[in-house]
């Protein structure tokens, strides 16, 4: 048992001496910030005592729930056997090694190569300079402006921050930087209109081929998304939408990204988003789930007709970071691999979980707040709405309450009864450990209605 005064002392000092990601550190100081101390399986619990169902694990990346000691041993037999060495200047580590051939062997088949990082961001930070060394290596050096979407979340360094389209970001610190582009999302209950979900699919893929147009064919190098949209509101496209994307990428012979930082590793039932859709990427940036968040660390993984060209370059590629290919974070990575693939969880959730949460998901539909409930995998949403036929929202954007304010409600709760859920504007995200059982997402699903039904009330 913690000690009451020791968590007033933990907020005392977190509000004098933390700034928050994402957060108005002001506001939190006041309020005083949720201590979590302690995690096993799908649960974590607060510094007063308080159990938490996660139905976000963690923030999308704990793949194989709280607790795996197999991944405490593999990081403590590394940082025992070799704690650190960098990958410059001709060198490598087992862990490193290993790493990169299991990714090799769960990857699309041109997919053999992976570049390290410590992140999602450092993933698409190294993406953008892949991409631009590409085509000069190509001779195509006017091959440099990289085409994202709007409401795109791909990481929150300066590369990562202008790739993605989140407009508040962008509006702090002058972004994006030059040579980067957004076209429409493939939001279909947000702003399909009347069209039917097949029809809105094909318009919003067809906005790339009018962006390549418009910058002209040989000023693009790339297109980049999420085959589903996590932090933008598991925003799944139309099945019309990426078939057409990918015909336009070969028409143009744009490199194709897809960023897996969130649907990699089992999210969608299957290894990743690209083999959902059928995606044939260039660069797949990950990050989260490669090591189930145990340790920091991301990657590139690469395709063959991209690292064919860095490898007969014949010249350094002047990119690299002191913690690419971090041994501890390897190994860990490594184990998380092996008890993915022996415990066949991917082919469970595909099979058994994923299916099991998706029917109970839909049953919230006829909630009176719900607009749509909708998923793929171990993603779920819903759309909270004031009027289902209308998908008119309780508070518009330019009201003083805001879209989200609704969203927010119902966050804080579910929190009060127990459930941790992810609010983006006024969708309401889940993203469950893989490992869930159904006895959990029925306890899932049952405190979501209950959150629910009290952000009803505070309504009328
Ligand atoms: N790409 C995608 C698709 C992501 O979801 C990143 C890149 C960046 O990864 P790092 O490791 O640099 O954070 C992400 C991260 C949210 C939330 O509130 C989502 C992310 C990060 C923080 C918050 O949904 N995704």
């Amino acid at each position: 048992m913690i000690p009451e005064e020791t968590t007033r002392e933990w907020q005392q000092q977190d509000a004098q001496h933390h700034l928050h990601p994402f957060s108005d550190s002001g506001a939190l100081a006041e309020e005083g910030s949720r201590i979590i101390t302690r995690a096993h399986g799908v649960h974590v619990w607060d510094s007063e005592g308080r159990q938490y169902l996660d139905a976000f694990a963690g923030l999308w990346c704990v793949n194989l729930g709280y607790g795996r000691q197999e991944l405490v041993d593999a990081a403590t037999r590394q940082m025992q056997e070799l704690p650190y060495y960098n990958l410059f200047f001709k060198t490598s580590n087992p862990p490193v090694v290993a790493l990169s051939k299991a990714l090799a062997e769960i990857a699309p088949p041109h997919i053999n190569h992976t570049f390290f990082t410590g992140s999602g961001s450092e993933s698409n930070d190294t993406v953008l300079r892949m991409v631009r060394r590409y085509w000069d290596l190509k001779g195509q050096p006017s091959r440099k402006t990289i085409i994202g979407r709007e409401n795109g979340y791909h990481g929150s360094t300066v590369a990562g921050a202008s790739l993605g389209g989140m407009k508040p970001m962008h509006e702090q610190g002058d972004l994006p930087i030059p040579g980067i582009e957004h076209i429409c999302q493939p939001y279909w209950y947000g702003e399909g209109g009347d069209m039917t979900p097949a029809e809105f699919g094909l318009h919003a893929a067809k906005a790339l081929e009018e962006k390549i147009l418009e910058v002209g064919a040989k000023n693009v190098a790339a297109f980049i998304a999420e085959p589903i949209q996590g932090a933008g509101g598991i925003i799944i496209p139309p099945d019309t939408y990426w078939p057409e994307i990918q015909r336009i990428v070969k028409q143009y012979d744009l490199l194709l990204i897809v960023d897996e930082v969130i649907c990699g590793f089992g999210r969608t039932g299957e290894w990743f988003g690209s083999d959902y859709f059928g995606l044939e990427p260039d660069f797949m940036p990950i990050a989260k789930g490669l090591s189930s968040g145990y340790l920091p660390i991301g990657g590139v993984m690469v395709s063959d007709r991209v690292a064919d060209v860095f490898k007969a370059e014949g010249k350094d590629f002047f990119h690299g970071f002191t913690y690419s290919g971090h041994p501890v974070c390897a190994a860990v990575a490594l184990e998380n691999l092996r008890i993915l693939r022996e415990e066949r969880i991917v082919e469970k959730v595909k099979h058994e979980t994923a299916p099991y949460l998706q029917e109970k998901w839909q049953s919230l539909s006829d909630h009176p707040l719900v607009g749509e409930a909708r998923g793929v995998g171990m993603l779920a949403a819903i759309e909270l709405v004031k009027n289902k036929k209308t998908r008119t929202r309780y508070f518009s954007e330019d009201s003083s309450e805001g879209t989200g304010k609704v969203g927010t409600i119902c966050r804080d709760e579910a929190l009060k009864i127990g459930l941790i859920l992810r609010a983006t504007g006024d969708t309401m995200l889940v993203s469950p450990p893989l490992v869930i059982e159904k006895d959990e997402i029925d306890e899932l699903v049952r405190l979501t209605r209950k959150a629910l039904d009290a952000t009803l009330v505070h309504l009328s």
